[in-house]
């Protein structure tokens, strides 16, 4: 990796393939890709930017308690999301929607867990599920336990074992804001002790709520993790191609026993940091306005256009994201809500005495109001 600044970038704002930064150590995990592969960056990343809209629009019409745009950071995700290999295990925050679908759940849970009807949203443990672990609140939490994992892993010996079928990864995706909590120091000290096969994705997009990055550190976040031990890179967020081949190979690197990794992308959430925030209060409009001119999703399309993909292909997925919307929404008017008995099945793994307590409490204070009627 190189000690200079330089941000790894592929695709130019105007959709120019002209390599640039450390790119070139990266160009050959892009000569793999097929047009079949190209299309489906764009498609998902289209497919979840509608996916998005319908979750905001859903929370405003008392659908949702909250809701989490990732409007902007589609390509941070799709691309790095893309690299990971089916073993490999994810651990996201709470915006990591592409990710999500990337890695094959039902975001529908997305919406089922931010209107409080589940209090996971999926089991990880499901092979359905693609190893993509649960969404974390508590910042910087996960980035401890994406590390402890990843010790699991070298314990279970399917680390650094030369078969690319057995050897695994592990991804977890944070914010700028959790680069500044101790947890994730920590799991910096425990992952370069181990050497652990982490990758650290920092997606820095600009905010953490309404304080900007340029509060939380004097030196570029991608620096932070060196005074660790781990090596760094960072990287045109913004860029589809430079976060599928930056992780790509890192996540490579981390499968073959050469330790952790972090990778800063820069990207910036384009809309407010969730359904309670108004950005309006805070945010400049000229940044905002700069990076809407850096939007990942224009910037792919011109690249496949002069790679010669027609308006039918682009039509045909602007349909996909409209019908996918459209499922989401007939899905959740169908969602019941859920017994509050369930909300102690799960607070110990076997039966306990307290909790079946105050459970029959519950169902007789419900049933006193049936009583009440009668
Ligand atoms: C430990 C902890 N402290 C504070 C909060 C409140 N909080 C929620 S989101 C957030 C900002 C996080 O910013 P960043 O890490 O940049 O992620 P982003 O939301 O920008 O994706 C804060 C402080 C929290 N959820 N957990
Ligand atoms: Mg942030």
């Amino acid at each position: 990796m190189s000690e200079s600044t330089p941000t790894v970038q592929f695709l130019t704002v105007e959709g120019e393939f002209a390599p640039s930064g450390p790119a070139e150590e990266y160009a050959s995990y892009l000569e793999g890709l097929t047009s079949e592969d190209l299309r489906a960056f764009y498609r998902h990343m289209v497919v979840i930017r509608r996916f998005d809209h319908e979750g905001t629009n859903l929370q405003r019409q008392g659908q949702m308690a909250l809701w989490v745009p990732s409007h902007g950071q589609e390509a941070a995700q799709v691309g790095s999301a893309s690299a990971a290999k089916p073993q490999d295990h994810v651990f996201p925050s709470y915006r990591e929607h592409a990710v999500g679908l990337v890695r094959g759940i039902d975001v529908l849970s997305i919406v089922e867990l931010l209107r409080g009807n589940t209090h996971g949203g999926w089991d990880p443990t499901d092979p359905t599920n693609g190893n993509f672990h649960g969404y974390t609140l508590v910042i910087g939490s996960h980035t401890l336990h994406a590390t402890g994992y990843a010790m699991g892993l070298q314990r279970d010996g399917v680390v650094g074992t030369g078969d690319p079928e057995v050897d695994t990864a592990v991804i977890s995706y944070f914010g700028d804001g959790a680069t500044s909590q101790g947890d994730v120091s920590e799991a910096f000290v425990f992952s370069a002790s181990s050497q652990t096969p982490n990758v650290f994705f920092l997606q820095n997009n600009q905010w953490a709520i309404s304080v900007p990055v340029r509060v939380q550190s004097r030196t570029p976040l991608y620096l932070r993790s060196r005074g660790f031990g781990i090596p760094s890179v960072q990287i045109d967020g913004n860029d589809v191609l430079a976060s599928f081949a930056v992780t790509a190979k890192h996540l490579d690197a981390a499968r073959g026993g050469e330790g952790p990794q972090f990778i800063e992308a820069l990207t910036y959430r384009i809309g407010a940091h969730t359904s309670s925030d108004d950005p309006t209060k805070y945010a400049d409009p000229e940044e905002h306005a700069h990076w809407v001119a850096r939007d990942p999703i224009l910037r792919f399309e011109k690249y496949l256009r002069s790679l010669g993909e027609g308006d039918d292909f682009f039509a045909e997925v602007a349909t996909e994201a409209e019908d996918f919307a459209a499922d989401i929404r007939h899905r959740t008017l169908a969602l019941t809500p859920p017994s509050p008995a369930i909300m102690f099945d799960n607070v110990y793994s076997e039966p306990h005495p307290v909790m079946q307590e105050q459970k029959l409490w519950l169902e007789r204070y419900e049933a006193s109001f049936e009583e009440e009627k009668a």
